[in-house]
């Protein structure tokens, strides 16, 4: 039997520091969690701390609630329950996924991971039928698209808001959050072989960006749906260009940097990260799929 229990970890791994705090985790209810030859019991409060390696990041991340796949029983859509479908490897879905814990909303939303490659049939019948990640289950209807989907968790949840006051901050949010797509395929065009100036013009769109509010070191001073929609994919780009490309996209970009530094302090955050080597594994299989390395 398993049971989900409260998780707080401070660990750092060898891109930077990490710390958790959730309830999205399972330990089988009569045992311990192992790392190394600490163990973590449910009961002890603090689980992890001094570890500073990625072994503690992947049982972290071996710790989460399960993904459901083609063989679970389809879970009982519309029962009242509000549900958030999501992939522990989607960026999309991690979007939604820091927005839900940003919000502390993490009794009211249930996390409801996907095995994407092995689908179970009933999302795509009865939840999804555009069959994506993430998606919402909230009074009787399901809401998908990410950038969508930040904005009404943010609406009609309860919880420190995450859209920023004022026109101004407003019209530049709405800019910012219209360039993801195309930042994404920019740095994305890098992953053909060599790291490239469309990459670095996007890398410095963001260092600008960055660079507008003075009144805190995010998109528009204060943490908001902009960093939100940004970090599931700066997070991996940086892991992946300085793994493999050995690029180091901070350098030279002091707000990019700073910006970095802030967010590995928002557990909302954190706590949806993956191992970076899971991260460089996955880049590198897909690649050699597509016969470039
Ligand atoms: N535009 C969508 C993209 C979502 C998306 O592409 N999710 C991927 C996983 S990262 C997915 O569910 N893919 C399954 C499929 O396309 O069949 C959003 O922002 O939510």
């Amino acid at each position: 039997m398993m049971m989900s229990v409260g998780v707080k970890a401070s660990v750092c791994s060898p891109y930077s520091s990490l710390s958790i705090s959730s309830r999205d985790f399972s330990f089988p209810s009569s045992s311990s969690l192992y790392v190394g030859r600490k163990i973590l019991r449910p009961s002890s409060g603090v689980y992890l701390n001094r570890r500073c390696n990625s072994s503690v990041l992947a049982v972290i991340e071996s710790s989460r609630v399960p993904e459901l796949d083609s063989s679970s029983e389809p879970i009982q859509v519309f029962d009242g329950t509000t549900r958030l479908y999501i992939a522990y490897t989607c960026p999309f879905a991690q979007r939604a996924w820091i927005a839900r814990n940003y919000k502390g909303l993490q009794d009211k939303i249930e996390l409801v991971p996907i095995d994407l490659k092995n689908r179970p049939a009933w999302y795509k019948e009865k939840v999804y039928p555009a069959n994506k990640v993430p998606a919402l289950e909230h009074n009787n209807r399901v809401i998908g698209e990410s950038l969508d989907l930040i904005k009404y968790i943010d609406t009609n949840f309860e919880g420190p808001s995450l859209t920023p006051d004022g026109v101004e901050k407003q019209a530049v949010a709405e800019e910012l959050l219209s360039y993801t797509d195309s930042f994404s395929k920019a740095v994305r065009s890098t992953f053909n072989g060599a790291y490239n100036d469309a990459a670095d013009g996007a890398f410095d769109y963001i260092e600008q960006a960055l660079s507008k509010f003075k009144d805190g070191p995010f998109f528009l001073g204060q943490f908001s749906l902009v960093d939100v929609a940004y970090a599931p994919f700066i997070g991996t780009f940086q892991i992946i260009l300085k793994d493999v490309m050995n690029v180091d996209i901070t350098s030279s970009r002091p707000n990019l940097a700073l910006w970095f530094q802030e967010m590995n302090k928002i557990e909302a955050y954190t706590e949806t990260r993956r191992d970076p080597q899971v991260i460089v594994e996955r880049y590198k299989k897909l690649i050699q799929a597509e016969g470039r390395l």
